[in-house]
């Protein structure tokens, strides 16, 4: 099973703790394609020279992957990038949302959910995660 994790980068990593604990986890469902998003060391600042090689290579393992799980708390432009070229590869996908933040979340985003390929899940803590991500891979598509 190939996942591909989206979570904010420019965008701002308020919640790269998060990031990492959601990484970790989904490391127990199949392999990460984008482990480094959930590295808290990364910072917002990267090199824009690297920008294409990043967006191509990206969007290659999108095409890979069998499942997209998103942490979409903190807006970020490549998230939803990532989100809309998902959408229309009609890949499964989750997105992880934190109302304790004190956010709306995005209408295109939570309006683009249909209850099964497409799930926005609110969650609170940790545990929370861990049980929402436990059920998602449980359930075999058809
Ligand atoms: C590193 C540090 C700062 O900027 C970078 C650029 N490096 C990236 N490396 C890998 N994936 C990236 C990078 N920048 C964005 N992405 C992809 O877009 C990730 O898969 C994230 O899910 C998403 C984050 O988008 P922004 O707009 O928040 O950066």
């Amino acid at each position: 099973m190939k996942i591909y994790f989206c979570g904010s980068i420019r965008g701002g990593r308020d919640d790269a703790c998060v990031y990492e604990h959601v990484v970790k986890t989904l490391g127990k469902f199949g392999k990460v394609l984008t482990e480094h998003v959930g590295d808290s060391e990364l910072t917002d600042t990267g090199e824009e020279s690297q920008d294409v090689a990043i967006h191509d290579r990206d969007m290659e393992w999108l095409r890979q992957a069998d499942v997209v799980v998103a942490e979409v708390t903190q807006p970020s432009l490549g998230v939803g990038y990532e989100l809309g070229h998902a959408y229309l590869m009609r890949k499964r996908m989750l997105c992880l949302f934190r109302p304790s933040a004190g956010r709306t979340l995005s209408a295109m985003i939570r309006g683009a959910a249909d209850g099964e390929r497409m799930l926005v899940m609110d969650y609170n803590g940790e545990d929370d995660v861990d049980n929402i991500l436990d059920n998602f891979f449980k359930i075999k598509p058809h």
